[in-house]
């Protein structure tokens, strides 16, 4: 398989082909860069990559694709047990981090390899992978145990890049601003290969703030990527920016997905700038699969159509596909296609359970078609899964965490509708000692320090009991209801 990045030889080697504030780096730079790194990691299986919001991380992706080597990003803001179980699950050959940067034990005890962004002006000869190669290793969260690493293959990485160019006219002119975190899907494969590979340019925020928007988009940027957290601080600020207005109105597309995007805030947006927010519909083990076109109609509360190559049905609970197109219809979203990643690692268990028998991925989302084919999502059918700030995160793992507290006899972990998050994270508390119960912020610091600070309960409740069914199990829809 050829590169994935064709503009690393092919482009004028002065265009500008990442920009971290005031740092940046053209093609050429890039292309040296990723080659003198891709020369000192090549051979290993997989590397870890420290990924900080900042050049080195795209530099160190980059080399790493570029070299035939698996990277597995790291949140360098995960908590000790959670990067304890990425890497005795991953076991990474080598740390890729920028010159400076200390992360903390597990991740220090690695071989180590500083990223430079400067190097020989040599590009590596290019390694010999296929398609099927894994290019990438992302931790997501299920509703029970400890995030799953889905195998990414570069064929999924092409694929979903390439169908995402036809549906958004994607091309090496346009200039990309985010502020998304570069250790999931959406900010790095979209954010970050998605410019890349197109042969344009991408300003990264280092952390998103309604004025970078207006800077970027004000200088020339033309998309907007986001979660609908983004949005709807950027539909709160509009009334008092009228630059931020003024910004938005220029660019060629703002695009939404990670969550749903309410349509309180798609109507705010539009009514104050002239422009409608697209939505596509994605997750990590599947990338992208549906979108609202460049040329489509950007209607508020749908996902748009299945990407070029995305065969995508919609399955009853018997697993009957549902026929109809009537805007009504609930059913699970199936996929299938060149972008679905090729399993979970080390779980051959999980991995068989998420295809049907004729290969298509059971996404857990519910959906109806409406009559012109632009899908809805409804629901999704875990309600152990919880979406905040655009980040999947498992009921189950903060209730294991929360039980490692000594002031935790039980915990029930939910989600619960919230304006800026989508929903938040609420922790039901049943404390060892009533008179003495753990504090809310002593809780959400003990779930920080040990999985994500985006993890963290922002609501505590206390009670006495949890309320269980005969067999014991927690009744977490009552507790909803309270
Ligand atoms: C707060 N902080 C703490 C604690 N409390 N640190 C340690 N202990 C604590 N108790 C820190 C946080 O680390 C953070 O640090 C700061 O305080 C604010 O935290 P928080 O309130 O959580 O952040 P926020 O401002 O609410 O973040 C909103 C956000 C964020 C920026 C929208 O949620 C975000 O970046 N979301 C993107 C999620 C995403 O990319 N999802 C893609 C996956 P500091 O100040 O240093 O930052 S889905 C996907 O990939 C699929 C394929 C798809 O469809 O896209
Ligand atoms: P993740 O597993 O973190 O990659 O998140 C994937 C999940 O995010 C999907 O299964 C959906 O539930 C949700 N999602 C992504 N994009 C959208 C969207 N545009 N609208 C609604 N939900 C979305």
């Amino acid at each position: 398989m050829s590169s994935l990045f064709p503009a690393l030889s092919d482009e004028p080697s002065e265009r500008v082909a990442l920009r971290f504030g005031e740092r940046s780096l053209t093609y050429g730079g890039l292309a040296a860069a990723a080659g003198a790194l891709g020369k000192r990691i090549r051979g290993a299986d997989r590397v870890a990559v420290w990924a900080t919001p900042a050049l080195e991380t795209a530099v160190a992706v980059v080399a790493a694709l570029e070299a035939g080597v698996a990277a597995v990003p790291l949140n360098p803001k995960s908590g000790g047990k959670e990067l304890e179980h990425i890497l005795s699950d991953s076991r990474p050959a080598l740390l890729l981090a920028a010159p400076g940067d200390e992360p903390p034990a597990p991740v220090s005890g690695l071989p180590r390899v500083d990223v430079e962004v400067i190097g020989s002006a040599v590009p590596a000869p290019a390694a010999s992978v296929t398609g099927e190669d894994p290019a990438l290793v992302v931790y997501t969260s299920g509703t029970t145990g400890p995030p799953k690493g889905a195998v990414i293959p570069r064929r999924a990485i092409t694929g979903t890049l390439d169908a995402l160019a036809d549906a958004w006219q994607w091309t090496g002119d346009d200039v990309l601003v985010h502020g998304l975190p570069l250790f999931h899907v959406h900010g790095l494969v979209l954010g970050i290969l998605g410019p890349l590979r197109r042969g344009g340019s991408v300003r990264h925020l280092g952390r998103f703030s309604t004025e970078g928007v207006t800077r970027e988009l004000g200088a020339g940027a033309t998309m907007l990527f986001g979660v609908p957290t983004m949005y709807h601080r950027i539909a709160q600020a509009l009334p008092e920016e009228p630059e931020l207005a003024a910004a938005l109105g220029r660019a060629r597309l703002l695009v939404s997905g990670s969550a749903a995007l309410p349509v309180h805030d798609h109507e705010r947006i539009a009514a104050a700038t002239g422009r409608r927010v697209i939505e596509r519909y994605g997750m990590t083990e599947t990338l992208m699969n549906t979108s609202v076109r460049a040329d489509g109609e950007p209607r508020a509360g749908t996902v748009g159509v299945p990407l070029p190559g995305v065969e995508l049905r919609l399955v009853e609970e018997d697993g009957t596909p549902v026929a109809s197109y009537d805007g009504e219809t609930v059913g699970e979203i199936q996929v299938r296609g060149p972008n679905l990643f090729t399993g979970y690692l080390n779980r051959p268990d999980a991995t068989e359970a998420a295809f049907t028998a004729d290969g298509f991925f059971r996404t857990g989302d519910m959906a109806v078609r409406e009559s012109d084919g632009y899908v809805r999502i409804v629901g999704r059918k875990a309600t152990d899964l919880i979406k905040s700030g655009g980040y999947k995160i498992g009921a189950g793992e903060i209730e294991n965490a929360l039980l490692e507290h000594p002031g935790v006899r039980e915990a029930a972990v939910t989600g619960e509708p919230d304006a800026d998050l989508g929903e938040r994270i609420v922790a039901w508390v049943v404390p060892e000692d009533a008179e003495a119960p753990p504090g809310a912020a002593e809780l959400a610091d003990h779930v920080a320090a040990r999985l994500a600070p985006h993890k963290r309960p922002r609501v505590v409740r206390y009670l006495d009991t949890l309320p269980r069914n005969d067999m014991g199990k927690i009744m977490k829809r009552a507790l909803n209801r309270d």
